[in-house]
Formats: C-alpha cells, sequence, structure tokens
C-alpha cells in the first residue's frame, strides 16, 4: 500500500465470521457481569476493566489488541491518555522517524490526517477483526501505532519486547476542558450530556475513557523512570515551550538522531512547522471528512493551548483539583505547572 492509497483508506474492516464473533460477544457478556459499572459522560456505561474505565464497545476491542499484538522488538507505539496530545505526537513522530522514507516536500501529512498515518489500536485496527493484519496497515518501518490503554495493561508482547514507547501527557486541567468540550460537540443528541460540573466530578474521581487521569500517566512516569531507554515520557507542555528541543530528544530515542547536516539544513525546524497547530488545521485534509466513525478530523483541532481551562474553571474548581494533583504527584517527582501563569489563554 502506497501513501496515495493510505489517504483513500477507509477503517479497517474485516468482517469476522458469524460464530466466532458470536463467541467474543458471549465471553465479553461474561466479564462485564463481573466488572465495576458507572454512568459515563455522554450517556454510555463505563465499565472498570483492570483498573481503567472503558465502554462495553471499546473493551471488547482491548481485549483483541491485548491477545493479538504481536511481538515485534523494533515497534513503536505512542500511548496517551485521550486530549494529551495524541494527534500532535503521531504527527512529530511519523515525521521524524520516517523522514528519510520519503522526500523532503513530500510529508504524507499534506495529505493525510495524523490518525491515518499512524493508527489507533483501539480505533480503527481491532475494531472489526480482533486479529487484523497489520501488515496491510502499514507503509514503513518500522511499525508505528497508538493506544489510550494504560501501561499495565498493554500487551506483554509490548511490555516484555524491546520495543518503545513515547507517552505524553499534559496537565489535567487542560485535558478534561479539552475531553468536556470534545464530547460535547461530538455527543448523540438523545443521550443526555453531563454538564460541566457533573463531568468534572467524575473526573476528579477518575471516571474517564482510559483513566483514571493519575493512575495512567503515574503507571507511564514509573516505568519510564525504571527503564528510559524503552520509554519516553513527554509534556505537551515542554513541547510547546521548545518543541526543536523536544523533537530532537524524540528522535534521539527513536535511534535517529539529526545528523550535523540535518540540523544545519533545518530539517528540525521544518517537522515542528508542518506538525504545528497552525498547520495541521489549517490543511484540507484535517479540514473535513472523517477517517475514525463518528469523529470528523476536524475535531481533533480546537484551540491547541496551554491554559485554556483558566476560561472555564471556577475558584472552587481550581481548588479541589490542586489538592488532588498534590495528593497523586507529590512523592512521584512528577509535576505541572499551572499556578505560574495567570493570564487566560
Ligand atoms: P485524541 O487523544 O482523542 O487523539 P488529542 O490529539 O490528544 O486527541 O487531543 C486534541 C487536543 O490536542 C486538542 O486540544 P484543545 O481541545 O485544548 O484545543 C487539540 O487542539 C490539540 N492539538 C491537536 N493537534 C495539535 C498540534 N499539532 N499542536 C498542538 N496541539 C494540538
Amino acid at each position: 500500500m502506497d501513501t496515495a492509497e493510505i489517504s483513500k483508506a477507509e477503517p479497517v474492516s474485516v468482517s469476522l465470521t458469524q460464530d466466532a464473533d458470536k463467541s467474543l460477544d458471549d465471553e465479553l457478556q461474561q466479564l462485564l457481569q463481573t466488572l465495576p459499572k458507572e454512568e459515563g459522560w455522554s450517556g454510555s456505561s463505563f465499565y472498570l476493566y483492570q483498573g481503567f474505565w472503558c465502554s462495553a464497545r471499546r473493551l471488547k476491542v482491548v481485549v483483541s489488541f491485548q491477545t493479538h499484538f504481536p511481538v515485534s522488538d523494533s515497534n513503536v507505539i505512542l500511548a496517551s491518555l485521550p486530549k494529551c496530545g495524541t494527534t500532535w505526537l503521531k504527527a512529530l513522530t511519523f515525521s521524524t522517524l520516517y523522514r528519510n522514507q520519503f522526500a523532503r516536500d513530500e510529508n504524507p501529512l499534506r495529505t493525510s490526517t495524523p490518525h491515518q498515518l499512524v493508527r489507533q489500536l483501539e480505533y480503527n485496527v481491532y475494531v472489526n477483526n480482533p486479529c487484523p493484519n497489520l501488515k496491510n496497515m502499514c507503509v514503513y518501518k518500522p511499525w508505528l501505532f497508538a493506544t489510550h490503554i494504560p501501561y499495565a495493561s498493554l500487551p506483554t508482547s509490548i511490555k516484555d519486547s524491546n520495543c518503545k514507547i513515547v507517552y505524553i501527557c499534559r496537565n489535567p486541567m487542560d485535558t478534561f476542558i479539552s475531553l468536556w468540550v470534545f464530547i460535547s460537540k461530538l455527543r448523540d443528541e438523545n443521550k443526555e450530556l453531563l454538564s460541566l460540573d457533573e463531568a468534572f466530578d467524575k473526573f476528579c474521581h477518575g471516571i474517564c475513557g482510559f483513566g483514571p487521569f493519575f493512575d495512567h500517566v503515574l503507571g507511564h512516569w514509573k516505568a519510564s523512570q525504571e527503564n528510559p531507554d524503552k520509554i519516553l515520557f513527554l509534556k505537551y507542555e515542554d513541547l510547546k515551550e521548545d518543541i526543536s528541543c523536544e523533537v530532537k530528544q524524540l528522535a534521539m530515542f527513536l535511534g535517529v538522531p539529526f545528523t550535523e547536516d540535518e540540523e544545519k539544513q533545518g530539517v528540525v525546524e521544518e517537522i515542528a512547522t508542518i506538525c504545528s497547530f497552525e498547520n495541521l488545521k489549517e490543511l484540507e485534509v484535517n479540514k473535513k471528512g472523517l477517517f475514525i466513525p463518528g469523529i470528523p478530523n476536524e475535531s481533533y483541532f480546537r484551540k491547541g493551548k496551554v491554559g485554556d481551562w483558566r476560561n472555564y474553571f471556577t475558584p472552587s474548581m481550581v481548588e479541589r483539583l490542586e489538592k488532588l494533583i498534590h495528593q497523586k504527584l507529590d512523592a512521584s517527582g512528577l509535576a505541572f505547572e499551572l499556578s505560574s501563569k495567570t493570564s487566560k489563554a
């Protein structure tokens, strides 16, 4: 499959035999009976599976991914909670890792969304087939995929092999607002949407897709401290602060450092520019259509700023989340800068 084909590619859909599908559904139904259940943010239920929350539909896909993801020491996995910078990280990693596999002025990001180029394992890899042929989804090598599932629940083929993981996190305030606005816009009109306050209460109790937020972040943080050659831990805010430095760090971690010549030629800045919010948001491919069913491509590009939460949070919300941040993170060595920047984004 060449890149022109990727641009046209529909989400992979390979039909199962009815029997296989039914037995998977039966197993899932049995599993669901055993799991704690809570109302999600937009009318459907969340189940607590292996310590994280997800819908029944998503759980089926997660189990297939956990069971069938093949072992390979060369794979690269991008990991994140939703709304922490997944789209940006996909664009940056794709452009950095594969930069010598396409012409400099022909970056496939010009015509394909970051989500087409780096597939999300739970959304458009294992959705219609528990054991898809991943070769058909990858044009370049090494393989590059993305996931939202927590570190502890990653398949052993990822955790116990030499494949690399790049994790991106974002401060919980902006993550929460980005998620709430995203869900508000995409919600099914027939289902009741939680108010900002109700959603915030759930978020603080850890109830959000693939959350609790702090467990997700800390799982990857601790793993990256223990094994820095395997897991690179990035922050959305650091990328905003100094993108060139972060891109160089990413390249080094992936084993494809920029040469002196490349640096002189401005390749790092070129990648930063093509992957910037301002550039991606204005590309035709990201302004229309949808690659992941039900999610318009444009909905991945909203404001792209640090600190937008200040436009939404009340003082009591700030106080509650700051308290939680201290309680969860103080002993970990991980911190988010919040109070030093006071202006509204
Ligand atoms: P996902 O996990 O569902 O794929 P993700 O890409 O993590 O979503 O989150 C989207 C957020 O990243 C949006 O943030 P906002 O709601 O606060 O605006 C989106 O605007 C932002 N975003 C997308 N692309 C970029 C980019 N290239 N640079 C910076 N921010 C970006």
